[in-house]
């Protein structure tokens, strides 16, 4: 039978199930990422989960215990790199010390974005990755198989190589012509989103194929399945072909190439076609990313700031054309860039074009996904910024007012340098990429030998999280009490906001779980803290959130399901819920329950009282009764949970199942 590009790779590392659209299949892992944001947590899991956690103790003494299970496993510290106090810095100490004791490689402060690099130093065609970053599926632009997950699904990789997922929907995207003038691979992946919406990739894989993708460099497809991320795709590919030779070959790893595509005339779910002639500079405006204009129909906009960097465009090639519109002019706004790695930021360096960056007015900032995730450079109140990420969501740059806007380098050059969003003009440069680079890897640690004695370093910002996660049966009938009615489109920022103050507090789940919900509901909390200390429901009650469709949508954070779960949460009821979200929430055991009737959504109101019946019977049943016995009728909810979540929610979270 021909097969896909996916459908190759899947079937090669399958372990269990059936590769059916919708079924549950558990596939071998030969690589995982973690980051600092997400990966503290992760850690603990894992050595939760390896059973390695000796009664609290700060410093575990080791040797004898497991190993990472994975060929590969990278620990990136990227995005607490502000250290405003010792949290952040002792994270990072904790990290190191887990990279040396389970063999896991170490990527420190200052080496640049976990994607960025994974793409330049680890990535292999044809093998399969999960990371606890939803851009993870940035490598797919080297033709690997790359899955942005919860933590606990790294820790469980890590611990026993294993992942389960839902086999998505293939969908050919086909891509013919190439690109003109100064449109970007940026515009490529901002035209889907426009065209299907930040919910129109959830369970879908987009797998690029046609003469188009001959024409687009690994740097250009990274941008791509980068953003696919936005879309709530599983994952993006790209065939591995001669451009990956080429990128493998500038990076030293040649070895590490081998073709692999679709075959002729593999099937498909659904077909997307894009004539890469026609697409045209875009443009996502406030405040998500699939609100898309064309850039000469927002041109004139004043800016406040301009930024350009994210694990999304601050590659070497991204720069190298930034250089060139920014060489001999001036910026009019403030304007910063971040480069994705120490590798670039060395090459942008050696070629000499850093200079020209420099002199054009522009602050350089270290490699790290800094201003991205709210790390410093917020807009001033109300102000207007343009910048070349990949979220543009409300309040996530650190300023709850400001207005920001998403497009490819090029049209933020020459809108920094206007002070206004502005259409590229003249002349489109060429980009020379140099036929050697630097390698500037010197800074990554590689996994040590086995051997005794490795200090787990645990700093005081380090909580046990067992009392967090310990998850207790539900009883069979989950009695709570609405706190929140939210909108369509939840992103996992609202649940839990980033940035600077509240990211140190990732690895300490009390404090962090302060601020569930604190930028849209700042009561929320207290409320269900009271509840969940109610003599009423003598503890076996909770808060239930109610939501409206792709509940959960963007970040991987599991904190937005660990901590509504510290404060009690028991179900959320949604219209529909994005993919990492929902399994975080199983992960966690906390119920991702669906309005069968969406017009029901209407019917419930704050502070209504429900009681979710036979839960227990969930696995037989695909339907669950609720009673609003504050309002006396009753609706119906479903789920779409597989027999092995259904186990993982009835043991009340994947580190009770056993
Ligand atoms: C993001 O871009 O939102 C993050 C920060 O990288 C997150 C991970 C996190 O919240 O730590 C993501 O994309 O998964
Ligand atoms: Fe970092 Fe931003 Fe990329 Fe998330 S989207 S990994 S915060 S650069």
């Amino acid at each position: 039978m021909k097969k896909n590009l996916t459908q190759k790779i899947i079937e090669k590392h399958l372990l269990e199930g059936d590769m059916r659209p919708g079924a549950e299949i558990g596939i071998k892992i030969d690589q995982t990422l973690t980051q600092d944001a997400t990966g503290t947590l992760a850690c603990l899991e894992f050595e939760a989960m390896s059973k390695t956690l000796s009664g609290g103790s700060k410093v575990l003494r080791g040797g004898d215990a497991c190993r990472i299970k994975t060929k590969r496993s990278v620990s990136y510290v990227d995005h607490n790199t502000l250290q405003n106090g010792f949290e952040n810095a002792d994270d990072h100490k904790y990290l190191r010390s887990i990279a040396e004791k389970y063999g896991l490689y170490f990527s420190p402060n200052g080496n640049g974005v976990c994607h960025q690099i994974q793409l330049e130093r680890f990535a292999v065609p044809g093998e399969a990755l999960i990371g606890s970053d939803s851009h993870t599926p940035t490598a797919g632009a080297l033709g690997m198989f790359a899955v942005g997950v919860g933590g606990l699904d790294v820790a469980y990789a890590m611990s026993t190589g294993k992942f389960y997922f839902i086999m998505p929907k293939i969908v050919n995207v086909k891509l013919s012509g190439k690109l003109t003038g100064w449109a970007s691979a940026k515009d490529v992946i901002l035209e889907l989103l426009s065209r299907l919406s930040v919910k129109g990739g959830v369970g879908k894989v987009f797998e690029y194929t046609g003469s188009g993708v001959d024409t687009l460099s690994v740097y250009e497809r990274a941008t791509i399945t980068n953003m696919g991320a936005e879309l709530g795709l599983t994952t993006s590919i790209f065939p591995s072909d001669g451009q990956t030779k080429k990128f493998l070959k500038l990076q030293k790893r040649e070895k590490e190439w081998k073709e692999i595509s679709a075959d002729s005339e593999a099937k498909y779910d659904d077909v997307i076609e894009i004539n890469l002639e026609k697409i045209t500079p875009l443009i996502a405006c406030p405040h998500s990313p699939d609100n898309v204009k064309k850039v000469k129909d927002v041109k004139g906009t004043k800016l406040d700031q301009v930024i350009i960097g994210s694990c999304t465009n601050s590659s070497l090639s991204d720069l190298l054309i930034v250089a060139k519109i920014l060489k001999g002019k001036k910026v009019k706004v403030p304007a910063i860039i971040s480069p994705g790695s120490r590798q670039v930021l060395v090459n942008l360096l050696k070629m000499g074009v850093l200079s020209d960056i420099i002199a054009s007015g522009v602050r350089v900032l270290e490699p790290a996904c800094g201003p991205c995730i709210g790390m410093g450079c917020a807009p001033n109140s109300g102000g207007v910024s343009l910048r070349t990420f990949n979220r543009n969501f409300k309040g996530r740059s650190g300023t709850d007012d400001a207005k920001i806007y998403i497009s490819g380098p090029a049209v933020a050059a020459f809108s920094a340098i206007k002070g206004e969003i502005a259409e590229p003009s003249g002349k489109v440069p060429k980009i020379n990429l140099p036929g050697k680079i630097i390698i500037a890897d010197d800074l990554i640690i590689k996994p040590a030998k086995r051997k005794k004695g490795i200090l787990v370093c645990r700093g005081e910002n380090i909580k046990p999280i067992q009392h967090a996660v310990a998850g207790t049966k539900p009883s069979n009938t989950i009695t709570g009490e609405v706190i929140l009615k939210l909108r369509d489109n939840i992103t996992t920022d609202d649940i839990i906001p980033a940035g600077a103050k509240i990211l140190p507090l990732r690895s300490n789940i009390p404090a962090i779980s302060e601020y569930v919900f604190s930028k849209i509901a700042p009561d929320f909390v207290k409320r269900a803290k009271k509840i969940k200390d109610s003599p009423r429901f003598a503890g076996e009650a909770g808060g239930i959130v109610v939501a409206g469709e792709n509940y959960g949508q963007g970040s991987s954070r599991e904190h937005a399901a660990l901590c509504p779960k510290y404060l009690g949460i028991k179900a959320v009821i949604a219209k529909s819920f994005a993919r990492i979200h929902k399994s975080n929430l199983v992960n966690f055991g906390i119920f991702p329950l669906i309005f069968r009737d969406i017009s029901d959504y209407e019917k419930i109101s704050v502070s209504d009282k429900l009681e979710i019946e036979n839960v227990g019977d969930i696995t037989s049943k695909t339907h669950l009764v609720v009673r609003n016995t504050t309002k006396n009728m009753s609706f119906v909810v479903t789920h779409d949970l597989t027999e092995r979540q259904v186990k993982i929610l009835l043991a009340g979270g994947l580190l009770s199942c056993r």
